[in-house]
C-alpha cells in the first residue's frame, strides 16, 4: 500500500489552502502549517483543521514527521524556504516564481539534484485536462508538421485602481518584475509545455499606468486589496509593470506575442492561448477551461468539450470526471499533486518527471530576466539556458 505522506505547508494565505485541499483530496495528511507569527498560525490551524501550527517556518522544516514541504509564502521567501527544506532532506513543492532571480533558482536546481530530492513548481495551469489534450494533439502531428504562431495573453483586473494593493507591488517582496513574473510566468510555462518548444528570444514593452498607489497601513489579503473608507494609507511610487507586451521567437521557428496585464477591467483571471500550426489551430481560455477549439481551414471548426472518452489516451488521466462534469481551478492542484506524489511513491528519481520541476521554474526566470533586459534596453534579447 502507498505510504500516507505527512505534509507541511508554509504560508496559508490565498493559495496555501488550495494546496491543502489538493493534498487532502489525495488522502494525505496536512500535518503542520507555518505562518508569519504564532498567532496567525494558530488561527489558521484552527480554521483549516491542522494538528500542528508553527509561528516559525524553521520548526516546520525541522519536524521529523514532515516528508514533503509545500511553499506558498510570498515570492521573496521561496529561495530561503526551499533551500532549507532541501538541506533538511525534504521533497519540495514550491509556488511560482521559484525564486527572485536566476542565481537563486539555479542554486535550488543544483541542490535538489545533489540531494536527489523531488522538486516541483506549482505551474498548476498545465493540469487542466484540455491543456494536456492540446499538448497531445501537437505531439501527434494533428496541428501540422510546423507550428507557425503561438500567441495569447494573461489578463486580470484586480489591480486596476490606485486603491488596490498587494505585496506583489513591492519589488523587495514580489521581485523586480510584476505582471510578467506573477502571471506571465504561467503563460510562458504553459505554451512551452504544450508546444514542446522553448522561448529563444524576446522583445518587450512595459507600461506602469498607475505610477503612485495608496498602500493601506493594515495588512490586506490577495485579491481583497481594496482600500476601505477611512482606512489609513500612505502613497507609494510603483516601479513594476501593470502591463507588458512581449514579442517572442521560439526555438522551433514559431513566432508569437504575449500580453499580460493586471489592469484590464472585466478580465478576472484569464489566460488565453492560440497556437496556429501548418494544418490546424488550437485555442484555449482558462475561464472556459472545459472547451478546446480546434480551428480548421478546409472543414468546419470543432469544439471539444472535456470528456476523457474523447481525449488522447496519454491525456485522459488528467480528467477525473466524465463529460458534462466540469473540472476547474482546484482540480489542477489535485492533478499536479497526483503526478508529484505518484513520482515520489514510485521512488525512481532518475525517471523523467511528468510535472513542472525546479528546472522549469529556473528556465522561466531566465526568460523573465531577458524580458526585463529587453524592456530596459529596447532590443531583442536571447535567452541563455
Ligand atoms: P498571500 O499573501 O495571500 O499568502 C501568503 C501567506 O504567507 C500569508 O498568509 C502570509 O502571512 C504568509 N507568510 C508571510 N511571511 C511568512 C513567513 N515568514 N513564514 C510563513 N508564512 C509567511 O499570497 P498568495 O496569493 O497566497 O501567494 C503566495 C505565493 O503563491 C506567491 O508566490 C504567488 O505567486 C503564488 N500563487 C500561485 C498561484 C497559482 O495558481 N499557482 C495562485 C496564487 C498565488
Ligand atoms: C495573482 O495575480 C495570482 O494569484 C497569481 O499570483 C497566480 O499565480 C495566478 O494563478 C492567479 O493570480
Amino acid at each position: 500500500m502507498a505510504k500516507k505522506y505527512k505534509i507541511g505547508v508554509i504560508g496559508v494565505g490565498f493559495i496555501g489552502p488550495a494546496h491543502m485541499e489538493g493534498i487532502r483530496r489525495l488522502g494525505f495528511d496536512v500535518a503542520a502549517i507555518a505562518e508569519e507569527t504564532q498567532e496567525l498560525a494558530d488561527k489558521a490551524a484552527e480554521h483549516l483543521l491542522v494538528p500542528k501550527a508553527y509561528g516559525d517556518w524553521k520548526d516546520l522544516i525541522a519536524d521529523p514527521e514532515i516528508d514533503v514541504v509545500h511553499i506558498a509564502s510570498p515570492n521573496f521567501l521561496h529561495f530561503k524556504h526551499a533551500k532549507a527544506a532541501l538541506e533538511a532532506g525534504k521533497h519540495v513543492v514550491c509556488e511560482k516564481p521559484l525564486a527572485m532571480n536566476s542565481a537563486e533558482s539555479g542554486e535550488l536546481v543544483r541542490l535538489a539534484a545533489e540531494k536527489n530530492l523531488v522538486n516541483a513548481v506549482n505551474f498548476n495551469i498545465r493540469f487542466y485536462p484540455l491543456v494536456h489534450e492540446a499538448k497531445a494533439k501537437i505531439e501527434s502531428g494533428e496541428i501540422g508538421d510546423q507550428l507557425y504562431i503561438i500567441q495569447g495573453s494573461y489578463l486580470q483586473d484586480w489591480l486596476l485602481l490606485d486603491t488596490d494593493w498587494n505585496w506583489r507591488l513591492e519589488p523587495e517582496l514580489g521581485g523586480e518584475l510584476r505582471a510578467v513574473a506573477d502571471i506571465g510566468s504561467h503563460w510562458m510555462d504553459l505554451v512551452t509545455f504544450v508546444s514542446g518548444t522553448r522561448i529563444q528570444s524576446v522583445f518587450a514593452d512595459f507600461k506602469t499606468f498607475i505610477p503612485v498607489r495608496k498602500k493601506p497601513k493594515k495588512k490586506i489579503d490577495t485579491f481583497g486589496g481594496k482600500l476601505e473608507v477611512d482606512m489609513e494609507y500612505e502613497e507609494k511610487p510603483i516601479h513594476t509593470e501593470d502591463y507588458a507586451a512581449v514579442l517572442i521567437k521560439f526555438e522551433n521557428g514559431a513566432r508569437g506575442v504575449m500580453t499580460v496585464s493586471q489592469v484590464s477591467s472585466g478580465r478576472k483571471n484569464r489566460l488565453f492561448f492560440e497556437i496556429n500550426g501548418s494544418k490546424s489551430s488550437l485555442i484555449w481560455d482558462s475561464e472556459v477551461p472545459n472547451q478546446l477549439m480546434l480551428g480548421h481551414r478546409p472543414v468546419p471548426n470543432q469544439l471539444l468539450i472535456k470528456d476523457p472518452s474523447l481525449m488522447t489516451p496519454s491525456a485522459q488521466w488528467t480528467a477525473s470526471y466524465p463529460g458534462g462534469h466540469p473540472e476547474g481551478f482546484p482540480d489542477t492542484f489535485k492533478q499536479l499533486q497526483t503526478a508529484v506524489y505518484r513520482y515520489i511513491s514510485l521512488g525512481n528519481f532518475a525517471a523523467k518527471p511528468d510535472f513542472p520541476t525546479f528546472l522549469d521554474g529556473h528556465r522561466t526566470i531566465l526568460v523573465d530576466e531577458a524580458i526585463l533586459k529587453s524592456a530596459r534596453e529596447n532590443r531583442w534579447v536571447d535567452i541563455e539556458y
